[in-house]
């Protein structure tokens, strides 16, 4: 069955109570960027820097802060400075999957303090509702579908998966999914696993193309990781990313 006509960023951005939600889709008009860098690496002063040197292509950093080997207690500070500088959202892909109560304190306390600093995170629905009830007023992404093969996260639960996002629409701001799965335009697609070409690594990750993702499942933003990360350029393949899926979400609104 065919999708309805997509609306524009902008437009969604006004159709959406959400703030950070408008936010993201300003920033992604602005810069006209829908790419996503996963920065996945184990040195805090390495991700700093590429944060800087290819901030003004993304409209995310996801991190995953818990890699990092030698985390300090400013790295929030100190990234959320760039990222004011450059105009991109900090999004910590910690994927919480405990109780309400557990979820709250991992997100505010221990070492990382993630509420200081992450605009954005993320997190599985196996527990049911309660998660989004102890993540409430952060800005939640849920885990619909999975990159990787052999996923569990298909059919019926992708299915109340979304229907959990779209009840809590103050909390919840979109999915981390393979394909457009909410009408609701503030609810808002993001899709690892992305390659210029199609293909796996040896751990499961499935990879998909640009043109795949945006245009045949018509989601909204791309999260490319070791792609753009160990490129021989990585300034260069950010740009070439950026031109690719800002041309393929262009397209789909045209
Ligand atoms: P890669 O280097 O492009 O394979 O990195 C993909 C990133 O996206 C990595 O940080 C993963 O933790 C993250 N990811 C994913 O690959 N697949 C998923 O389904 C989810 C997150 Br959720």
């Amino acid at each position: 069955m065919a999708l309805p006509h997509r609306l524009s960023f902008l437009k969604r951005a006004s159709l959406t109570r959400h703030l950070m939600a408008q936010k993201l889709f300003k920033i992604m008009e602005d810069k006209k960027t829908n790419l996503s860098l996963a920065l996945d690496v184990t040195s805090q002063n390495q991700l700093l820097e590429m944060a800087d040197e290819l901030g003004s292509e993304l409209c995310v950093l996801k991190t995953h802060v818990d890699i990092l080997r030698d985390f300090t207690s400013d790295f929030g500070s100190k990234l959320r400075k760039i990222a004011d500088k450059h105009r991109f959202l900090i999004f910590e892909d910690r994927k919480f999957a405990d109780i309400g109560q557990t979820v709250s304190l991992q997100y505010k306390e221990g070492i990382y303090r993630i509420a200081d600093w992450a605009d954005i995170i993320n997190a599985h629905v196996i527990p049911g509702p309660g998660i989004i009830e102890g993540l409430k007023g952060s800005n939640l992404l849920l885990l619909a579908e999975m990159s990787s093969s052999g996923t569990l996260a298909k059919g019926a639960y992708t299915k109340k998966a979304v229907a959990m996002g779209e009840a809590h629409a103050d909390t919840v701001m979109g999915f981390i999914s393979l394909q457009r799965l909410s009408e609701l335009p503030g609810m808002i697609h993001f899709t690892p696993g992305v390659k210029l070409k199609s293909g796996k690594d040896p751990l499961g990750q499935r990879y998909r193309t640009v043109d795949e993702i945006l245009t045949k499942n018509q989601s909204d933003i791309i999260i490319v990781g070791r792609d753009i990360t160990h490129a021989k350029h990585p300034k260069t393949q950010a740009a070439l990313y950026r031109e690719k899926a800002w041309s393929a979400y262009v397209q789909t609104i045209a």
